[in-house]
């Protein structure tokens, strides 16, 4: 036991003093200098936390491909149902360690980067918004970035800058332009960080879905220590190995989603389903509704075929609404402990469902998503409703 403790200490000393080398203008005393290869700031002002995740990867390939310094944002939670019924910015640091994304690229923290560079560097008065022409038709007099109003009404958007402590001055419009790395050249030519050292955007410099490119940044997203203690706490008192872990998709507002499927409003590439049903447009497999809205039916049948084959001695169902617990503590006989434990943190149920020995997940969902992105790293095996091997279609029972 000691040994292994030491062991982990070695380690994490280890990575800290990486993390502290491959930070040149990070100064052992922690102290911030300014880089001169600029940053990149933005609001993920899209959607919860699946999106803003999946957006995450991609603005991190962004700023590296621009070689800039990330600023990373706080998550935005959006907390109407419960106290203190506004958007609350967690900072990244909170759920995932900021150090380990430093083995890919240079990253401060926007709270950082505000608190000790900004007064210097980036005085009130000299904050400039770039955005695309498109999006600036969204402001009154079609000119500015809609930075902190939006279409709607100005939430997240208002409330995040205002979190930060900005307001812009000036705005920088473009077009033609894309965040793909085919138009790595053009940024730089266009915005030369000595003439625009802090691109601050209204959205994500990214695309949602995740590109298949920067599915993989996930290995740089590692849990910070409290939630892995706090994980592993829940894991060791509540369930007992081996356990699948369920994600249930099948609230009100994904029902309405998924109505789209169903109306065929929407095609295979749907949300998420790219991670199931493949990257390739033309070669997609199809998207059915047991896979975007799985009945009770079909949890049942995935559910009694995993615990099955992995032999499972508990099911940790993670939810949006119902947990569906009692029939699927019936399903199985009362054999096999059946557990939901509805954290006050949606960042809980993702920790626990990535360290299952089995996940089913929702395609269609960023949230499983996440947690899918996650087992690839580690080596864990998932699945999906609608979907028992990732990238083959289920034998046919419906469309
Ligand atoms: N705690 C918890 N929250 C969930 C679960 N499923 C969905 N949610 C909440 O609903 C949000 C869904 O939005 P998002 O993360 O963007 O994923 P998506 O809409 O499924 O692609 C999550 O961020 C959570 O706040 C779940 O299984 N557990
Ligand atoms: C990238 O930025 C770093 C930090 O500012 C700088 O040291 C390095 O020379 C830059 N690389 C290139 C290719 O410009
Ligand atoms: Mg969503």
């Amino acid at each position: 036991m000691a040994v292994k403790q030491q062991a982990v200490h070695a380690l994490k000393l280890t990575s800290l003093l990486l993390a502290l080398l491959l930070q040149p203008w990070r100064t052992f005393g922690g102290e911030l200098t300014w880089d001169p290869s600029g940053y990149v700031l933005y609001c993920p002002c899209m959607g919860r936390f699946g999106n803003q995740a999946d957006h995450f990867l991609g603005s991190l390939a962004f700023a590296k491909m621009l070689n800039r310094t990330l600023a990373v944002p706080p998550w935005i939670v959006y907390r109407h149902h419960a106290p203190p019924y506004t958007n609350v910015h967690v900072p990244y640091s909170e759920f995932f360690q900021l150090e380990a994304l430093s083995a890919y690229h240079r990253v401060v923290s926007l709270e950082d980067f505000m608190e000790k560079l900004a007064s210097k560097h980036w005085p009130p008065s000299q904050r400039t918004a770039y955005c695309f022409e498109t999006a600036a038709q969204r402001s009154s007099d079609k000119k500015s970035c809609p930075m902190k109003v939006s279409r709607w009404d100005g939430n997240p958007f208002g409330p995040f800058w205002d979190h930060v402590g900005v307001d812009f001055d000036a705005s920088v419009l473009f077009a033609g332009i894309s965040f793909s790395a085919h138009h790595q050249p053009q940024w730089m030519k266009r915005f030369p960080p000595s003439q625009h050292p802090v691109l601050a955007l209204p959205g994500a410099p990214a695309q949602f879905p995740v590109s298949e490119e920067h599915v993989s940044l996930q290995r740089f997203v590692v849990w910070s220590n409290k939630m892995m203690e706090e994980g592993e706490k829940h894991v060791a008192s509540l369930l007992t190995r081996p356990y699948v872990g369920i994600h249930l998709r099948i609230g009100v507002d994904w029902q309405n989603a998924c109505k789209m499927l169903k109306n065929g409003d929407a095609g295979p590439h749907f949300m998420a389903s790219p991670q199931c049903v493949g990257y390739n447009r033309q070669k997609a497999l199809p998207l059915t509704m047991s896979m975007c809205l799985p009945e009770l039916g079909e949890i049942r049948r995935a559910v009694k075929l995993w615990a099955k084959r992995t032999s499972a001695r508990s099911v940790y169902i993670a939810t949006d609404s119902e947990s569906h617990s009692v029939e699927i503590e019936k399903l199985l006989k009362g054999k096999v402990k059946v557990v939901s434990l509805k954290p006050d943190s949606a960042q809980m149920d993702l920790y626990i469902l990535g360290r299952a020995d089995h996940f089913i997940g929702n395609c269609v969902s960023s949230f499983s998503a996440f947690v899918k992105r996650e087992r690839d790293v580690r080596g864990l095996p998932s699945s999906f409703f609608g979907m028992d091997k990732p990238g083959v279609s289920n034998p046919k029972e419906e469309l």
